[in-house]
């Protein structure tokens, strides 16, 4: 074992408690066919739906491990689903408005449940944030992601980006830049492949958030700040944090049609993130009605529906192969 990958595997103990080894994807109908419920899909800032934490599998409810002891009640369910290789990553598309060209990909979580099926991260999410395994979740997905972007690059079919979220307990961590820096050096992963979407409630304390974002920066990560309008939001903070793009959330793009106040927010957040020489992503974008109302107002890319529902690595692959992906629509920092 080399010194990096001991320094590595030691922080991803710490973080995890589970095995370092990603687990790989695999694809079935069934499984795409439960993962239509794009509205459940909001990542990280989702309220708890609960659905069978009360109601794990008898092996379950054994005593918590050395790795869960530091882990609520209702967190346990879901580190012993971790360490089961439960968890697996999905990803969906982002594309420029204009050329159609995917120009990267957010990498999502799911939890293949013995008993319940998939479970998108609103019905388990909230636990995991209030039992505070939501911290091993994301270096998990961190991880995983980046490893697979290193197999799509071997294969030469990797997007220009890869988006993974970051909870704000995660951006909290005084550890959490070098464990991106170690997992870039693990995998070889070029650090402007990769983009941490930020919750904006994580950027409340700018004494804290700021040298952060200061140092992924400084390393060359790309940061988004992710469901920008609905959060504790202050413009002010755009200022001093080096933000590289806009998430515009799936509720204002989805009311669009029916809604001025929503087409007011959505194209008032695109032109202040152009007008500050920011990527804009629209998320949740459904139709093509909304791709042409973002396009003809210079939203520069979307991600959403329209574009395909987010697939396990297996079938996100064939996208790749079909769409030779491009670094175009991307603003280099
Ligand atoms: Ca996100």
């Amino acid at each position: 074992m080399t010194s990096t990958s001991r320094i590595t595997s030691s922080l991803w103990q710490r973080w995890t408690g589970a095995s370092p080894a990603p687990k790989r994807s695999t694809s079935s109908p069934r499984r795409a066919a439960l993962d239509r419920s794009q509205a459940a899909d909001t990542d990280f800032q989702a309220s708890t739906l609960r659905l069978g934490l009360d109601e794990e599998p008898r092996m379950e409810l054994a005593g918590p491990t050395s790795d869960e002891r530091h882990v609520g009640d209702e967190g346990r369910p879901l580190l012993r689903a971790l360490s089961m290789g439960q968890f697996e990553l999905y990803y969906q598309a982002q594309f420029d408005c204009v050329s159609r060209q995917l120009i990267g990909v957010e990498a999502l979580l799911r939890w293949q449940h013995p008993v319940h099926g998939l479970r998108l991260p609103g019905e388990f999410i909230g636990a995991a944030e209030r039992s505070g395994a939501i911290l091993q979740l994301d270096a998990w997905a961190l991880r995983t992601a980046c490893h697979q972007m290193r197999q799509w690059l071997d294969l030469d079919i990797a997007p220009p980006l890869m988006a993974v979220n970051v909870s704000a307990a995660q951006f909290a961590r005084p550890d959490l830049v070098d464990f991106v820096a170690e997992v870039l050096r693990e995998t070889g992963l070029a650090a402007d492949r990769l983009e941490l979407e930020i919750v904006e409630r994580a950027l409340l304390d700018p004494v804290r958030a700021a040298p952060t974002m200061r140092r992924l920066r400084a390393m060359g990560v790309r940061l988004a700040i992710d469901d920008f309008g609905t959060g504790y939001s202050s413009l002010g903070y755009l200022s001093r944090y080096p933000v590289n793009r806009l998430k515009i959330d799936r509720c204002f793009v989805a009311r669009m049609g029916r809604d001025r106040t929503s087409v007011a927010i959505t194209d008032a957040v695109v032109a202040l993130g152009l007008s500050l020489g920011l990527d804009v992503v629209a998320e949740g974008v459904e139709t093509e009605d909304q791709l042409e109302h973002l396009r003809l107002h210079l939203c520069p890319a979307a991600q959403g529906w329209l574009f395909g529902q987010p697939q396990p690595a297996a079938n996100f692959a064939q996208l790749l192969r079909r769409e030779r992906p491009g670094r175009g629509g991307i603003k280099q920092a």
